[in-house]
């Protein structure tokens, strides 16, 4: 973990996300600007440029309605390298880890060329503005909604008719779920943990018992609400269940949360979204307090193109 003081990338700050409790934090994404027809940023094919990592699941969110909406050519993309290093989230100079839009060799550069003096965290996701050369946003949740609003007139991932329904289920899911699962890792107290696991599994029992009945979280053709869900599903087995002790069940074990996530799966282009072994590099990337040696454990094998039972349909 750093931190970008004045410009300058601090590689340690041990005391990062933790209160006194021992409960895990996440800092508040400090860039949050929006995409709108009339303002500073103003929706426009080839102007944007996301920064990502495969590995980070909010990062994912953004490229599931990327993918989903088509928006591939509208909106380029840079990945950086699984494991960070003492500088943060870096990239090559060349291949699928480089930077094609600034050559940067770290995300802590493409902060500094927004602003010169930033301080803040360093994250992914960062949508960046090629015509005005600035952050747009490093908040997913933003870049996620104003894609799928911004790029999509007719709004087809959330429809005003659906929109209140979406948050409440974007809210339980990012405070017990998305995020449940780092708070259950990141503790630093047996209760702390305790009480963040227990939590995260009560959630996707109530989530399998709705998709039990249901095809998606709205009922209907696939939302906004499920790409956010699915990232963390897609991480449960090979990353979450071992490296954060998310391991009262796994994935697979729930067969409606299991077979509704293999149908997201199916949709168009998700699967190239999805990288298991990328999952298990950053998640058993070095860390002293949960994997000391980096070790990438051999399993588990997850089989995400057993057909499943139902079909989502994407919005037309
Ligand atoms: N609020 C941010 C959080 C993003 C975030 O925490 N990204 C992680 C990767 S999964 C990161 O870049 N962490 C680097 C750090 O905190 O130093 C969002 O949802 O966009």
């Amino acid at each position: 973990m750093g931190v970008m003081i004045n410009g300058v990338y601090e590689a340690e700050d041990p005391g990062h996300g933790t209160t006194q409790n021992g409960a895990y934090e996440r800092a508040k994404s400090t860039l949050r600007n929006w995409i709108t027809p009339d303002g500073t940023f103003t929706p426009a094919p080839g102007r944007y440029h996301l920064f990502v990592a495969w590995n980070c699941p909010w990062a994912h969110r953004t490229l599931l309605v990327r993918a989903i909406l088509g928006l591939q050519n509208a909106i380029s993309i840079s990945i950086a390298k699984p494991r960070r290093t003492d500088q943060g989230w870096v990239f090559d100079t060349d291949g699928p880890f480089s930077d094609p839009e600034l050559q940067a060799t770290a995300l802590h550069d493409v902060y500094a060329r927004h602003r010169p003096a930033y301080t803040g965290r360093i994250t992914v996701p960062v949508l960046w503005d090629k015509e005005t050369k600035q952050i747009v946003s490093n908040e997913s949740a933003d870049i996620a909604r104003m894609l799928g609003t911004a790029f999509d007139p007719n709004r087809r991932l959330c429809p005003p008719e659906h929109e209140a329904q979406i948050d409440r289920w974007n809210t339980l899911i990012h405070k017990k779920v998305n995020n449940g699962v780092y708070r259950a890792g990141f503790a630093r107290t047996q209760e702390a943990y305790d009480t963040d696991v227990t939590d995260l599994f009560a959630t996707l029992d109530t989530l399998e018992t709705h998709l039990t009945n249901n095809t998606t979280l709205t009922g209907g053709t696939l939302t906004e609400a499920d790409l956010r869900l699915f990232p963390t599903l897609a991480r449960f087995d090979v990353a979450y269940h071992y490296a954060f002790k998310c391991n009262l069940a796994k994935l697979s074990d729930y067969p409606a949360l299991w077979d509704y996530a293999r149908a997201l799966y199916a949709l168009p282009d998700v699967a190239d979204t999805v990288k298991p072994d990328i999952y298990k590099a950053g998640y058993f990337s070095p860390s002293e307090l949960r994997n000391p040696l980096g070790i990438i454990p051999a399993g588990p094998k997850v089989d995400w193109t057993q057909p499943p039972h139902r079909t989502i349909q994407v919005p037309a």
